[in-house]
């Protein structure tokens, strides 16, 4: 494919795989436009549950394209994070299905910015993670300067950010930047069976859950319990809590369906 994003839709679990691994999967335009479409797609396809991003060979991400940065057409910086880096973030935060970034090896600037951003980060033994921004004269974008004090606590985060020492999968995993690390031939298997999960739960109460969470940053614990309260009201309306109930009562899995 020449956009450099493959796209597997296998039951209720679409993985999304940044395919251009001669460049460790730097991003592009056309990667940044197709990534853009798919998540946009995906978030309205009921059928999809969870999603898996990973990248293909050796890299996850390498952030962005750095020698499509020095064509004579290429966009001033800001036009490009404004329109094509955030609206791949705000895509990834607002579509209702958890995503699962699945950091098969390095991520370096934009690109550990967009595993920052997805809902669970499990990683190979083989991953790092690279602040690959001030090496070129940049600032973290892409989320990263948000994310990251959120994920790590403010100290980390600032020594992470400005210091810019690489972070291997066990140091992550260490200071919560990851959840799982496991060996490079079982990340996979693994974050499929995380996604199966996942995909197990009801959506809609999924959904509202990492909105809950989302919002959490930026509100007081008052607003917090309003809003608990408010979309408790909504999920309890919902099929599929009665769904819940019967399957709780009659001793089986539930099957719950989005409604
Ligand atoms: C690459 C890249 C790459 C192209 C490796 N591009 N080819 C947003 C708004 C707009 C513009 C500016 O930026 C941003 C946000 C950002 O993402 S800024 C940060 C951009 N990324 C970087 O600065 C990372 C650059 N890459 C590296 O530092 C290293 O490649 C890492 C640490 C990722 C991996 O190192 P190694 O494992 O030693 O691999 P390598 O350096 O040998 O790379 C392998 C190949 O991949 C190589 O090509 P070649 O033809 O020589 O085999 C690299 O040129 C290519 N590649 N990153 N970002």
């Amino acid at each position: 494919m020449t956009d450099g994003l493959r796209v597997d839709v296998d039951g209720p679990v679409a993985t999304l795989t940044l395919d251009r691994p001669e460049a460790l999967n730097a991003l592009t335009v056309e990667l940044k436009v197709a990534l853009r479409r798919e998540l946009e797609r995906i978030a309205a396809d009921r059928a999809v549950r969870a999603v898996i991003l990973t990248g293909a060979g050796r890299a996850f991400c390498a952030g962005q394209d750095l020698a499509e940065r020095e064509r004579p057409d290429a966009a001033p910086l800001d036009e490009e994070l404004r329109e094509r880096y955030n609206p791949i973030i705000r895509a990834l935060r607002s579509m209702g299905q958890p995503v699962i970034a699945a950091v098969n090896g390095v991520a370096a600037g934009a690109g550990a910015s967009l595993a920052f951003a997805c809902d669970l980060r499990i990683a190979a033994a083989e991953a790092r993670f690279v602040l690959a921004f001030g090496r070129i004269g940049l600032v973290p974008d892409s989320g990263a300067t948000w994310f990251l004090p959120r994920l790590v606590g403010a100290a980390r985060a600032a020594e992470i950010a400005l210091v810019g020492d690489p972070i291997p999968a066990d140091e992550a995993l260490r200071i919560g930047l990851v959840s799982r690390v496991v060996p490079a031939g079982e990340l996979m298997t693994e974050a499929r069976a995380l996604a199966d999960r996942v995909a197990a739960g009801a959506p809609l109460a999924l959904a509202l859950t990492k909105n809950a969470l989302e919002r959490s940053w930026s509100i007081e614990l008052d607003e917090a319990l309003d809003g608990e309260a408010k979309l408790q009201g909504i999920a309890g309306a919902s099929a599929d809590h009665a769904e819940g109930l019967a399957a709780f009562r009659e001793k089986r899995e539930p099957r719950f369906t989005g409604s």
